[in-house]
């Protein structure tokens, strides 16, 4: 039987997303928020907990990998609800992360944030689509999702009239976002053409969700849109699956929640600079500009730091404007960074002396990432990671990408 009636296509349509009721069992709900608890080392039940590390913009909680997570990945109705709207049964699901919104106060005032998550400089728009598991009831004034129903289609007609990059105002004019209340296990799926986020929470409890989206196979959704995957995605997202339990095993070693060893992780490589080759070098640095040829292409590089002759050092925030490969830089922040060992909040795995060699080592081996820091702890000091990756059902495994669909 189809999930989707005529009149919530025609809602799809007109408003930009849709509702699907009771989409997994309560068990699942509440399987996430006990994952959720012990990935971030808050006590649910306990308001000051809510606020304690790791706290991050828009109470994103960066777990991605959960046996809880992927049980509501694999779960036949999620699935159907996304083909139904795709047309499609043959997909892939995203490694997509929870939230935790905890009420305003005066440790956290997220004022609640609306945006898209696409290029608006890509034309044209094809459809990509989003979603959002309810994992408890959410009210009105809860900081759950928010969006301005209808404005996908203000987007595409403004995208028709103009090459140049829309700002939100553009788009809606005064219009305004409105708050979309639900269930626990209602499914919501969004058109990523609609302006969209979360709430400011004025209840008294938090907000909690999951993220879940999917798209069609050998198709990865990301910024520019769903766009063909190829052999090397499908491993990658393979690998991603198969090595998620490393961030479980430094966690274990160190003897933290994995959030906390997460939030420290990417604070170090947020820190790092990159590194490119070019080429050929047509204007050497000059007030921190360079000219240069890579990979057969003219490029305007600003410079931290030449290298060596063909190997320039270039800040983060670079990334975004060039086209380049690139590799990540160690500099003094991200080794200062990654020195700051979080400490034990439980027994670790790692005696006290082989903790204290960890920083010198991660710094000399310039190691920053959870998979290589868990063959570091293995080969120095011993500690093996026997951890298992999520159990994959059949459709789990078609959905990662292991199991052909056809
Ligand atoms: O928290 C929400 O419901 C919205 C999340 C969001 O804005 C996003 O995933 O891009």
């Amino acid at each position: 039987m189809e999930l989707l009636n005529s009149s919530d296509r025609r809602f799809w349509d007109e408003n930009g997303y849709v509702v699907v009721p009771n989409a997994v069992p309560l068990g699942n709900l509440i399987s996430v928020l006990d994952a959720i608890a012990e990935f971030t080392g808050k006590d649910l039940a306990d308001e000051k907990s809510w606020y304690q590390e790791p706290m991050i913009h828009g109470g994103m909680v960066n777990m991605n990998h959960n046996q809880a997570l992927w049980d509501n990945r694999q779960n036949p109705k999620i699935h159907q609800a996304f083909s139904e709207i795709w047309g499609d049964e043959k997909l892939w699901v995203t490694y997509d992360r929870t939230n935790m919104n905890p009420p305003v106060c005066e440790h956290w005032n997220h004022q609640g944030m609306i945006h898209w998550d696409l290029d608006m400089s890509i034309r044209p728009m094809e459809l990509c689509v989003q979603g959002v598991l309810y994992l408890t009831d959410t009210n009105e004034n809860q900081g759950g999702f928010q969006c301005v129903p209808k404005s996908h289609h203000l987007l595409m007609n403004w995208l028709k009239n103009t090459d140049q990059r829309p700002t939100v105002e553009s788009v809606i004019g005064k219009m305004k976002p409105v708050s979309i209340p639900g269930k626990a296990g209602d499914l919501l799926i969004w058109h990523s053409g609609l302006l969209h986020g979360n709430g400011h929470n004025t209840s008294d409890r938090p907000r909690y969700a999951q993220y879940i989206g999917m798209q069609p196979e050998w198709t990865v959704r990301t910024a520019a849109g769903v766009i063909a995957a190829n052999e090397q995605t499908r491993q990658s997202r393979i690998r991603s699956w198969q090595n998620s339990p490393c961030q479980r095993a430094v966690a274990d070693a160190i003897g933290v929640p994995e959030g906390i060893v997460e939030q420290w992780l990417r604070q170090t490589h947020e820190k790092m600079d990159i590194k490119v080759v070019v080429d050929t070098v047509i204007k050497p640095p000059k007030n921190g500009l360079a000219k240069v040829i890579i990979q057969g292409k003219q490029q305007d590089l600003s410079i931290v730091e030449q290298i060596d002759k063909n190997i320039f050092r270039l800040d983060r925030s670079q990334v975004q404007k060039i086209t380049v490969p690139y590799q990540n830089y160690f500099n003094e922040k991200a080794a200062e960074n990654i020195r700051q060992v979080p400490i034990p909040h439980f027994t670790p795995q790692l005696e006290k002396k082989d903790l204290d060699k960890l920083p010198d080592l991660l710094v000399e081996n310039q190691i920053y990432g959870v998979e290589e820091i868990t063959d570091l702890i293995s080969s120095e000091f011993g500690l093996d990671n026997h951890l298992s990756p999520a159990k994959l059902t059949q459709l789990g495994r078609r959905l990662v990408g292991i199991d052909a669909w056809s």
